[in-house]
């Protein structure tokens, strides 16, 4: 017995979990996902997951055949009949099943499909030594071709980063829009801290808006640590005191070098570390009940 799959309405085993070759996720990238945790059973963010979801399908004018409640209740019911209570949950929509051309009218019933499993996550020792990252040559998609703000199924660009981080020996690749801003990683977002003030890019500079990015954010004005989302180079990179990643999976992860330049002290900062330390206690009390 192997995993139950949500796939279209109903719980089937992994090996009947099957698409058609004919399905524009697979031939075209065309669809949208979500990336989730479930902690102690309880799924965090989960509302904010799905009104990103809903926000990257209308982007591409792709109806979702299920409301955000069932939606949501399908998530609950996969964990459930795979006994989960910490998981990471990838929900998935895709345009369906067409023909061999592009158009997506041509695909009646876009297809749905929810995975839960264990999580793979960055090594623990990376948490309280730091990571290091490389600025990647290709640059993150421009807004005006493809929004990073939509969280689709076309990942070649992120992909190909990653390539280029892996080829250097790194994890992660911080990646740098057309005027060469910093704007977000591969999986994650970006964080620096300066004089005390954190800073990330804004969403309108081609950013994807992170849930953990945002939860961060929040957090920040919570322990009345200013926050700023403005623009910056990678000489802000190089200069700052602190930097970090958060993301779903890696949830926030200090970043010790970058691009062989040694990070403040080289070692995590006093703000990351308090901002990790008040993430983890979020993700132990919030969340919706399994
Ligand atoms: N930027 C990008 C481009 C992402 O794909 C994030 C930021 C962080 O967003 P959240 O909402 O998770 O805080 C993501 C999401 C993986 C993997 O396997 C990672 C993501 C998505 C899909 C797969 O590493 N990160």
């Amino acid at each position: 017995m192997g995993l139950k799959i949500y796939l279209d309405g109903k719980l089937v085993n992994e090996d009947e979990a099957r698409i058609s070759v004919f399905d524009h996720g697979l031939l075209y990238g065309d669809g949208v996902f979500e990336g989730i945790r479930a902690y102690n059973g309880r799924v965090f963010k989960l509302d904010e997951h799905l009104h990103r979801l809903y926000d990257s399908a209308r982007a591409i004018m792709l109806k979702i055949p299920l409301d955000k409640k069932e939606t949501k209740k399908a998530v609950l019911m996969t964990l459930r009949a795979n006994g989960l209570s910490n998981a990471y949950i990838r929900l998935v929509v895709t345009r369906g099943k067409g023909d061999l051309g592009l158009d997506p009218k041509k695909c009646p019933k876009p297809t749905v499909f929810i995975i839960t499993h264990k999580i793979t996550l960055y090594p623990r020792e990376l948490y309280y030594k730091g990571m290091e990252v490389i600025t990647v040559p290709t640059i993150r998609n421009l807004v005006s071709a493809i929004d990073p703000q939509i969280k689709s199924l076309n990942y070649l660009n992120n992909i190909l980063a990653k390539i280029e981080a892996n080829l250097a020996g790194m994890q992660e690749a911080i990646m740098l829009n057309k005027d060469g801003y910093v704007v977000e990683c591969t999986g994650d977002n970006i964080f620096i801290v300066r004089d005390g003030v954190l800073f990330t890019p804004p969403t309108w500079l081609g950013v994807l808006s992170g849930i953990t990015r945002n939860t961060v954010l929040e957090l920040a004005i919570k322990l009345k640590i200013k926050t700023k989302e403005e623009v910056f180079t990678r000489y802000a990179l190089y200069t700052a005191d602190e930097c970090f990643l958060t993301g779903t999976a890696a949830e926030i992860i200090p970043v010790v070098k970058i691009d062989d330049r040694v990070i403040g002290e080289g070692m995590p900062g006093k703000i990351t570390l308090r901002l990790m330390k008040e993430f983890r206690v979020l993700t132990k009390k919030e969340g919706i009940p399994i």
